[in-house]
């Protein structure tokens, strides 16, 4: 029996996340795949009372510890291991600042576009998938502001912002209409910076859900 287990699926950033990081400090765990287009359990009466309330993904369990919003769950990992961990009450408080601005106002906004425009039945209203493109892409450009001066988020190394800020970024541009990595080439080169870390894989790589409608992955390594 592996060390975690994360209840996930390939198409969510969310989750992907938390399967980052467990697969960059090395950890021993596995996937749980939630058939969130299909049966939607994740909206039934059993998930929310036995695994979790808000009737969301990703689910870290550790043994007798459940634990859900990819923020607490990079912090949690992070003060276990030492691994990506901010360095003092100044990075700390910076890397929550940016994990929270992700979570609203990057992939908060991404992810919700991407749904409405590749999986949603029926398709987006073009008016609330028109507004959620505008404000992720505002939101992408003060990223790449950012990343131009700085080769991560908030220090000269990886934190868990920067594992945060991943969780959309490296879906297909085909996914979205337009290229995330050519048209903001700070966030481009430290997708880059990122992907050179070892134990780094593509989201349909590490969790189960591709192709679409299957509990299959990419190109397991
Ligand atoms: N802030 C949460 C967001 C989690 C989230 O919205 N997950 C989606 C899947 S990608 C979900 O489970 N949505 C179900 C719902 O909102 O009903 C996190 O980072 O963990």
């Amino acid at each position: 029996m592996s060390d975690y287990l994360l209840y996930c699926f390939a198409q969510s950033g969310n989750a992907y996340r938390a399967a980052l990081m467990l697969n960059l400090i090395g950890a021993d765990w596995q996937p749980q795949w939630i058939d969130f287009f299909g049966a939607g359990v994740q909206r039934g009466p059993d998930y929310r009372q036995e695994v979790n309330e808000m009737g969301e993904v990703p689910v870290l369990v550790d043994g007798d510890k459940k634990l859900t919003q990819s923020g607490v769950i990079l912090t949690y990992l992070a003060r276990k291991t030492g691994k990506f961990l901010p360095q003092g009450e100044d990075q700390e408080l910076e890397s929550l600042r940016w994990i929270i601005f992700d979570n609203q106002k990057v992939n908060g906004f991404l992810g919700p576009y991407r749904f409405l425009i590749n999986f949603a039945k029926p398709a987006g209203d073009p008016a609330i998938v028109g507004f959620l493109k505008g404000r992720a892409q505002a939101n992408l450009a003060i990223v790449n502001t950012r990343l131009e001066k700085s080769p991560y988020l908030i220090a000269d190394t990886p934190t868990i912002a920067d594992i945060s800020m991943t969780a959309y970024l490296y879906y297909p541009a085909e996914e979205y209409g337009f290229d995330i990595a050519k048209d903001y080439p700070a966030i481009g080169a430290w997708l880059e910076r990122m992907k050179a870390l070892p134990g780094w894989g593509h989201p349909y790589d590490l969790m189960p859900g591709y192709p679409f409608g299957t509990q299959g992955f990419r190109n397991r390594a």
